[in-house]
This record gives structure tokens, C-alpha cells and sequence, in this order.
């Protein structure tokens, strides 16, 4: 018999330096059902997160309250625990790094990355991001003191301290991530840390003399370990690795996906496969880099407060809807927007009216005109032979996106499927049939169909939402909360003869006016604002017309905020031999400017210069943006087409 395929899929472990927010919770959820989903396809699941209590900004914020760092830790370690387990999140293990199997892991890999000779002892002199826990040279500062990454300032830190090899490894890792296309993801995060990486590696700090909470370095106890090479290992320890009890290491290693948040993609994707390299220990297949939750434009963080509790949402809405949401309104990779008035149109729209009528009208009219008894299905016409081809072209289609983390993609292609049921019920008018009693066969064989969409439907949809399944089991009468990926994928399954139960809605619509909104809600603003922009057609153009544009790819060598200019950004670009200053109007979409260096992007390469703020800007950038200006990003080129090249 074949060994069962295995799937490991980790989340980062989070700094217990506050409670979490919803940026968070949309990393564990989507880890969880990337899980439910491989667990459903009859692979042997692994699910790691946990918690990165090591370094100086938790022994200062501990500090701060008076307390012991563990002491501080422990409670807001009970508050992930507890948020996970609201948010159904199944993991199969949560890891502390102040816990002894992963200390003495971490302290076996030091060890044998220095006996083999990639560490050393020197000195290091540079600038220290303590909330970040990072490390940066003074060209890489911004303003000559701030942090590229979070833009507070740096520290001057200089200290004896163990250093790593990093560089040695910078060949191998390159060619590692050019062999395996799929190793970085998206292909933006790729094309971003093959940029990084062809500027150098240097060699890494991984010792700190002047604070103490950390794990000791084994050879020299003056010394804790970076807090980086520390959480880290995590992804192993967890597994036993180097212990006398490895079988998890064995049977999962190397893990499936590291699933993090983009500005964390570094470490994953660059320290932590040198590290491996170092250590004898094969890379994981996959980092995938997703983007941010933000509001109003902004980064949600712990330090700036602006933050969402996930609690108190799961409160006011449920499990199902958060998780439907977050997965359903942001796509994987990209930055999306959170907002409570998005929340409850997504809650109203796709899941009430969708989805939960299309259960009540179905569990409704088999009470109404089958006594509640699930009719056989008759002759299929040619409108029901339609909706089951498109009912059995749902599961490989959402399988597919599931499979690339494109979870919105995944619900949209199963909330299809949705919408074509409901406009089943409108062509096939099952009322009408019900005056007819000849069409009683007719009238079985339609409700047979709705029954049978709102299984499949249900299946394909557990991973995303836990409590789904139960609810609809309850009504459709057939337990569907064991069922297999696979179940989804056929038709006739549902069985003539159940009982269907009618209960109350299985989403319960929200009263917008509920919300803590002004009158006139923020949703219904951007409603209008689309309207007017759908409106605004523009005339015809010859081709002449367009071709007068010059659009050219253009590298970004630099990109930065422009000072006292709440919304540019001013790029330097490499367009073929030449280099320009172009400013763009878009820095409320890009908290982290320095994500941009290395992109091509596409550029109208004609425009008459303009002097904005002073600064002769040379050309404008394409973006694409909603019609209420929510979202935008920059147009892209992510082959290896040159800097310079015509677009058309
Ligand atoms: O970085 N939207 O921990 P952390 C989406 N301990 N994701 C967000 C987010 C937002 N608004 N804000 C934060 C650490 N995140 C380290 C990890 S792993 C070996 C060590 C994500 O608590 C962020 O992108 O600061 C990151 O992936 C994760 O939360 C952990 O953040």
C-alpha cells in the first residue's frame, strides 16, 4: 500500500507583545484552511503556530510593566490560544520558543553550524530595529536613522557578537530559487528577494550581548541568540528534529508552506534557507509572502493601536462570516482593506441572500410540497443537465485555486455555483409547478437538483468556513460534517427519502443601521462614487491615438516617501539606458515603499515633465485602482522582459 501524502503548512509564531489583531487572524485562518482543505483530500495534515517570546522588545515591554518577561508573556500567550480556538483554528501543535525542546534544538544547531565553521566571533557595529528585531547597516536607514521596514528609529548598537556565514551561502540559495520556480510566492515576493539577494548577502549577527532574555549561546553563555535564528528553528523543532523522537521530523520535513506576512518574507525566504543549508537540513518547498490587512489605507499594528480585535467581531458576527470574509474580500498576496461596513455587505450579500436563502427557499418548498421528504429526481431537462455540469465543473475549478492559496478565487467559483442555483429557482418556478399535480415529477426532480447544489456547495466551502457543514447537515438531513473533497466532486450523492429540518437562517442578515456608522454609510459613499465613475465612458480613439503614448518598462532602483507629502512617492527608474525621477501620488497604498525596488513597472514615458514640491517628475506610472479608490496597485512586468522595452 502507498504511504498516505503528507502536508505541513506552518504560520509564523507571533511576538507576545500585544493581543492579535485581524491582520493576524487572516495568516492562522488561511493556514487552517489551506489544512481542512488537504485534510479533506486525504493527505496527512500538519499545522504549526505558536508563539516567538525571545528578544528585546518583549524584555523591555515587560520591563515597562514591572514584571518578568514570562510573566508578561504567559497571559497574552492564553489570549492566541484562546483566539484560535474561537476562530476554529485546528493546528496540531502551537510551539513557545521559551519552551525547553525548542531551546535545546536551537542551541544543537548553533552548535553544529559553528563546529562546521560558518559562525565566527567579531565585532558588530550597526543599527537595531528592536521592534522589528532587525539588523540594518546605515545605507540601508532611511533618513540616515529610521527603519526601512516600520520607519521608527534605529538604534546604534555596538557589541562583540557571533556572526554567520550568510554569505556563503548567497550562490547556492540563489540557484536554489531559480531551479524551483515555486520555492518564493507570489512571483512579485520572488522577483523582490532575487533583487535582494544579487546586491549581496552580508554576513548575519546572530549573538546580543547587552539584553539577556534569549536562549544562550552554547559556547559562550555571555551571549543570547538573535531572536531571528531563535524563532526560526521553530518550524523544526516542533517536529523533534535532532531528538531521540524525530518521527514527526521524518514524516513531515520539509515543510509544504511557510505561509507569512510579507514584510517577514526575508527572513523565510533568505535566512532562514542558509541557515538549513548550513545545518544539513533540506529547505522547505514554499514561502508564500501574503500581503497586508489594512484600514483606511493604513497598516494595522499593535504599536500604532489602530487595531481590529478579532473577539470582539466574532462576538457580533460568528466564526463563519470573519473567515468568509477575510478570505473571500482580500486576494492572496495583495494588501486588502478591512472595514465593519465591507464585513456585514459580504455577510448580507454573499451569505444571507446567497447563500442562506437559497437553503431556506430549497429546505422550505420540499417541507411545503414533499411533507418535508427529499423527492427522487426524474428526467433531467436540458436546464438541469446545465446546472449539474456546472455543479461538477465547481470542484476542480475551486481545487485549483485552493491549491495556489487563491481562496477568494476558490469561494468565488463555488459562490457561482450559488448564484446559479438561485436563478434555478427563478427559471424553473417550482411554485408554479406545485399548482400542477402532472408536474409533481417535474417539481421532485428541481428541488432534487437544489438539494444536491447546496451539498456540494457546502463541501467545498468547509475549509474556509468550520461551522458551515453542521448547520446545513441539520437541515438538508444528511450529515455532511466528515465529508471528503471528493464528495464535492460528484453528483447524486444526496439521498431521496431524508428528512429535511427547516431551522432559522443559517446567516442571519445584519441591519447595516446597527453599525456604529454615520447615517449615511461609508459603503453606500463608495456605492455612489462607482456609479459616477462607471458612467464616465470615454470617447472612442483611433489607434493613432494610443500610439502617440510611450509606454516603456521601467525599473525601480529607488523608491521613498516624499518628505512633508503625505501621498507621493518618488521613484528612481531605470528605463534601458536612461534613469528618471517620477513622483506618484500613491503613498497611502504603499506603507513600505522599499517593497517596490526592483519591480518593473510600466511607465508613460512621454509626458511633459512636471516640477512637483520641487522635483521634476518625468513620466507617469500605470496603476490600477478601484472605483472608489479603496485599492490600487501599480501595473507590473514580471517576466524578464528588459527595462526599457515598449509596451503595447
Ligand atoms: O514578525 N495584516 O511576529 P509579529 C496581515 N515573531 N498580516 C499582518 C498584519 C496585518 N495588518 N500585521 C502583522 C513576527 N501581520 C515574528 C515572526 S516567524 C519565525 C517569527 C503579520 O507578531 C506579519 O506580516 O510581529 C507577520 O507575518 C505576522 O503577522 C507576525 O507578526
Amino acid at each position: 500500500m502507498s504511504e498516505k501524502k503528507t502536508f505541513y503548512i506552518t504560520t509564523p509564531i507571533y511576538y507576545p507583545s500585544a493581543k492579535l489583531h485581524i491582520g493576524h487572524a487572516y495568516c492562522t485562518v488561511m493556514a487552517d484552511t489551506m489544512t481542512r482543505y488537504k485534510r479533506m483530500q486525504g493527505y496527512e495534515t500538519y499545522f504549526l503556530t505558536g508563539s516567538d517570546e525571545h528578544g528585546q522588545k518583549l524584555q523591555r515591554a515587560a520591563q515597562e510593566k514591572g514584571l518578568k518577561p514570562i510573566e508578561y508573556i504567559d497571559p497574552i500567550v492564553e489570549s492566541f490560544k484562546s483566539l484560535w480556538k474561537r476562530l476554529y483554528i485546528s493546528n496540531d501543535d502551537f510551539i513557545r520558543t521559551t519552551e525547553e525542546r525548542h531551546m535545546k534544538v536551537v542551541q544543537d544547531i548553533f552548535k553544529k553550524v559553528y563546529e562546521k565553521g560558518d559562525i565566527y566571533k567579531s565585532q558588530y557595529e550597526g543599527y537595531y530595529c528592536t521592534p522589528c528585531e532587525t539588523f540594518f547597516t546605515e545605507r540601508q536607514l532611511v533618513d540616515g536613522k529610521n527603519c526601512p521596514d516600520c520607519g521608527r528609529a534605529t538604534e546604534l548598537v555596538k557589541e562583540e557578537s557571533y556572526f554567520f556565514k550568510m554569505s556563503k551561502y548567497q550562490d547556492r540559495l540563489l540557484k536554489h530559487i531559480e531551479d524551483n520556480p515555486d520555492f518564493i510566492q507570489p512571483v512579485s515576493r520572488r522577483n523582490e528577494m532575487i533583487n535582494f539577494i544579487k546586491q549581496g548577502l552580508e554576513d548575519l549577527c546572530i549573538s546580543r550581548t547587552t539584553f539577556d532574555w534569549g536562549i544562550p549561546v552554547p559556547i559562550d553563555d555571555k551571549h543570547v541568540i538573535y531572536v531571528w535564528f531563535d524563532a526560526l528553528t521553530n518550524y523544526i523543532s516542533a517536529l523533534g528534529y535532532g531528538t531521540d523522537d524525530d518521527s514527526l521530523y521524518q514524516k513531515f520535513w520539509p515543510a509544504d508552506i511557510h505561509l507569512v506576512g510579507k514584510d517577514i518574507a526575508r527572513f523565510h525566504s533568505i535566512i532562514w534557507p542558509c541557515i538549513l543549508m548550513a545545518a544539513d537540513v533540506p529547505l522547505p518547498k514554499q514561502v508564500f509572502g501574503h500581503g497586508w490587512v489594512l484600514l483606511d489605507g493604513g497598516k494595522m499594528s499593535k504599536s500604532k493601536g489602530n487595531v481590529v480585535d478579532p473577539n470582539v467581531l466574532l462576538d457580533k458576527y460568528g466564526v463563519d462570516a470573519i473567515r468568509y470574509f477575510l478570505l473571500r474580500e482580500i486576494i492572496t498576496g495583495n494588501d486588502g482593506i478591512y472595514s465593519e461596513e465591507a464585513l456585514v455587505k459580504r455577510i448580507n450579500t454573499d451569505l444571507a441572500n446567497d447563500f442562506g436563502n437559497l437553503v431556506s427557499r430549497s429546505v422550505a418548498m420540499v417541507d411545503k410540497y414533499f411533507g418535508g421528504i427529499i423527492p427522487e429526481a426524474g428526467q433531467a431537462t436540458e436546464l438541469d443537465e446545465e446546472l449539474k455540469e456546472l455543479a461538477l465543473a465547481t470542484a476542480p475549478k475551486a481545487a485549483e485555486a485552493f491549491d495556489k492559496l487563491a481562496f477568494s478565487e476558490a469561494l468565488s467559483t463555488i459562490w457561482q455555483l450559488v448564484g446559479r442555483a438561485n436563478k434555478y429557482i427563478d427559471e424553473t418556478a417550482p411554485w408554479v409547478l406545485a399548482k400542477d399535480e402532472s408536474q409533481k415529477e417535474r417539481l421532485g426532480t428541481v428541488l432534487y437538483n437544489l438539494l444536491e447544489v447546496i451539498r456540494i456547495a457546502t463541501v467545498l466551502a468547509s475549509p474556509a468556513m468550520p461551522l458551515l457543514s453542521g448547520k446545513v447537515s441539520e437541515q438538508i438531513g444528511m450529515d455532511l460534517t466528515n465529508a471528503a473533497w471528493c464528495d464535492g466532486e460528484v453528483w447524486g450523492l444526496t439521498k431521496a427519502g431524508a428528512k429535511v429540518a427547516k431551522k432559522d437562517a443559517i446567516f442571519p442578515r445584519i441591519d447595516p443601521k446597527s453599525l456604529d456608522l454615520p447615517a449615511e454609510t461609508k459603503a453606500e459613499v463608495k456605492e455612489e462614487k462607482k456609479e459616477v465613475a462607471k458612467q464616465e465612458t470615454k470617447a472612442e480613439i483611433t489607434y493613432d491615438d494610443f500610439a502617440k503614448l510611450d509606454l516603456r518598462v521601467a525599473e525601480v532602483l529607488a523608491c521613498e516617501k516624499v518628505p512633508d507629502a503625505d501621498k507621493l512617492l518618488k521613484f528612481t527608474l531605470k528605463v534601458g539606458e536612461e534613469t528618471r525621477t517620477v513622483l506618484s501620488g500613491i503613498a497611502e497604498f504603499y506603507n513600505d515603499p522599499q517593497s517596490l525596488v526592483g519591480k518593473k513597472l510600466v511607465l508613460v514615458a512621454n509626458l511633459k515633465p512636471k516640477k512637483i514640491r520641487g522635483i521634476e517628475s518625468h513620466g507617469m506610472l500605470l496603476t490600477a485602482a478601484a472605483d472608489d479608490d479603496s485599492l490600487l496597485e501599480v501595473l507590473q512586468v514580471y517576466s524578464d522582459v528588459p527595462s526599457g522595452s515598449n509596451v503595447c
